[in-house]
């Protein structure tokens, strides 16, 4: 395969461990005994066989490698993030390290290659052209839902083919309740079969005490800080462009508020906060109006705005709208089939026919290209897909026609152009950080030291990361102490529970002292490229997210 030079230097590199790791294999000790974060009664009930375990660490030990071999199977669920690979080539040393005749076998596709049996065994060729790189591609990932039973006996049929001692999940909230659902379904069912989670996901609300981040959070939000600062170059060297950024992250704005953070844009929006203060499509507005008014009366008719993809669930208003179309356009639903046989041209007033006063109104004074958005497929958990919805285009719309208004009142003299970017699959796949190198590299060889350690139903863990790699902490976490009980879709599940970001936390206290200062200044930080040779200042920063909060 032809590769670039930075790529056959970068596969040069080698991950740094926690010194607890280096050594032989690792000494597993017991912590204390955990419980769900909320609702354990319930939680008990549903996971008999794996609530209610130790939090487990790590020791440096100069135990040689004299185990059983282990045979592991690897899954990349749901949405790509930098540093998958590193995870599978961390398992793949930490198994070989345990005995070289451990084997470890990849499923292709996501969760459902499991289910439909499709796999290739990852061989020491396959893993060193993959080390250091971004991407999912060594197996592909997918978005299939681990959930049912007749799904989890089909794994356990392959499992028992390829001898498989365990099953390792790479993935995101969701995909990690469904390995620990399927952890108590094997240990029920005394298969003698293990799972363990990976904590992915670039949208960093994967995380609690201690989770302190997901992997890729840190790569992606570099790239997107390497663009947004590119533009903001631009923006102040032209003069002439408001740009409205949309950054993804399905539902937390954890990535805005660090990319805020990086570079310093003159309005950013954090969705929880939107919901906090119940904030109107309108008022949101009007704050960001006020601000391109105050700008243009500086003679700074430009400026950059960062607007979180998951806003539009965020402002109430838009989310009971939301909600009632989920209800009225699910899949296979008698609604979704009439609204499925109507022509194009009449599928909107048809919706506004079956929603309730306020969201009809609501959904009719949408632009036309934002309501048809709001009816596109649901994802395969039933919800609206927002990376489709182009809200960072309605903001802009509103946004005309309310300083055309202040103009005719005289609040506002200038002009205002704009210009629309939406950064996220530019960053998923990235090459990851050194940072995701090692902490990803760590997790996959953590992950492997708790599968020969017999356990099951735990999410590797590695912690103290704004410490130096040697310092850092390796164990596992039950998954369960994570859970609580939340209604989806008419029932109560459990689940782990999404972090948004903290109004409370440190990074939002610390952007609201800033955000003013930045909205009429031009005070733009310019990140550059992530630097993957060099300083350790430059090249080994975690993110000013973690930074702020272990601070
Ligand atoms: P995960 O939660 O699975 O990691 O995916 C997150 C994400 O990247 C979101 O930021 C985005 O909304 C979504 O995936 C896009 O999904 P798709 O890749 O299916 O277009």
């Amino acid at each position: 395969m032809d590769i670039s030079a930075l790529q056959k230097e970068r596969a040069k590199y080698q991950p740094k461990l926690p010194k607890s790791l280096r050594g032989g294999i690792p000494k597993l000790v017991e912590g204390n005994k955990t419980q769900s974060i909320a609702d354990h009664q319930e939680i008990e009930k549903l996971f008999p066989g794996t609530s209610g375990m130790p939090l487990v660490t790590f020791e440096e030990s100069t135990n040689s490698g004299s185990e059983k071999p282990v045979n592991v199977g690897v899954i990349l669920s749901g949405g790509q993030a930098p540093g998958g690979h590193n995870v599978i080539s961390g398992i793949f040393d930490g198994i070989k390290k345990i005995n070289p005749e451990s084997r470890l076998y990849g499923f292709l596709g996501g969760p459902g290659g499991l289910v439909d049996h499709k796999y290739v065994e990852l061989t020491a060729e396959i893993i060193d052209e993959y080390r250091n790189t971004g991407g999912f591609d060594i197996i592909g990932s997918g978005r299939t839902k681990l959930e049912e039973e007749k799904q989890f006996d089909k794994g356990l049929e392959i499992a028992k083919a390829l001898e498989l001692n365990a099953l390792v999940i790479i993935g995101g909230d969701d995909s990690n309740t469904n390995a620990c659902v399927l952890a108590e379904y094997y240990k029920q069912k005394n298969s003698g079969m293990q799972v363990i989670g990976c904590p992915k996901t670039i949208d960093g609300d994967l995380k609690n005490e201690m989770i302190e981040t997901s992997f890729g959070f840190d790569t992606a939000t570099k790239v997107y800080g390497e663009l947004i600062g590119n533009i903001q170059r631009d923006a102040n060297s032209a003069k002439k462009y408001w740009h409205f950024i949309k950054l993804m992250g399905r539902s937390a704005s954890h990535i805005g508020l660090e990319c805020a953070l990086k570079t310093q844009p003159n309005i950013t929006l954090i969705s929880e906060e939107v919901a906090e203060n119940k904030q109107t499509l309108d008022s949101i507005v009007d704050y960001m109006a006020d601000i391109i008014a105050k700008r243009a009366a500086n003679g700074e008719e430009f400026g950059v705005a960062l607007i979180p993809e998951g806003l539009i669930e965020f402002i109430p208003e838009m989310k009971v709208l939301i909600s009632e179309l989920n209800d009225l356009l699910a899949e296979g639903t008698e609604t979704e089939r009439e609204f499925k046989m109507l022509k194009k041209s009449h599928q909107r007033e048809w919706v506004a026919l079956q929603l309730s006063k306020d969201s009809a109104e609501l959904f009719e004074s949408l632009p036309a290209g934002i309501a048809s958005q709001l009816t596109l497929d649901r994802d395969p958990h039933g919800n609206v897909q927002v990376s489709l919805i182009e809200t960072e285009k309605l903001l802009g719309e509103m946004l005309k026609v309310k300083l055309d208004e202040m103009k005719s009142e005289g609040k506002f003299k200038g002009k205002f152009n704009t210009q629309y970017h939406f950064f996220g699959y530019e960053g998923r796949c990235a090459a990851p950080s050194n940072f995701d190198a090692d902490y990803c590299y760590s997790l996959g060889y953590t992950a492997s030291m708790l599968v020969s350690d017999g356990k099951t139903g735990y999410m590797a863990s590695v912690r103290n990361l704004t410490a130096s790699a040697e310092n850092w902490i390796a164990g596992g976490v039950p998954v369960t102490m994570m859970m609580n009980m939340e209604k989806r879709h008419g029932h109560m599940k459990p689940v782990i529970q999404k972090a948004l970001v903290d109004l409370n936390g440190a990074p939002y206290k610390y952007f609201i002292t800033k955000r003013g200062e930045w909205a009429l200044g031009t005070n733009y930080i310019y990140p550059g490229p992530i630097q993957y040779f060099g300083p350790a200042e430059v090249c080994d920063q975690p993110t000013e997210t973690l930074k702020l909060e272990k601070a």
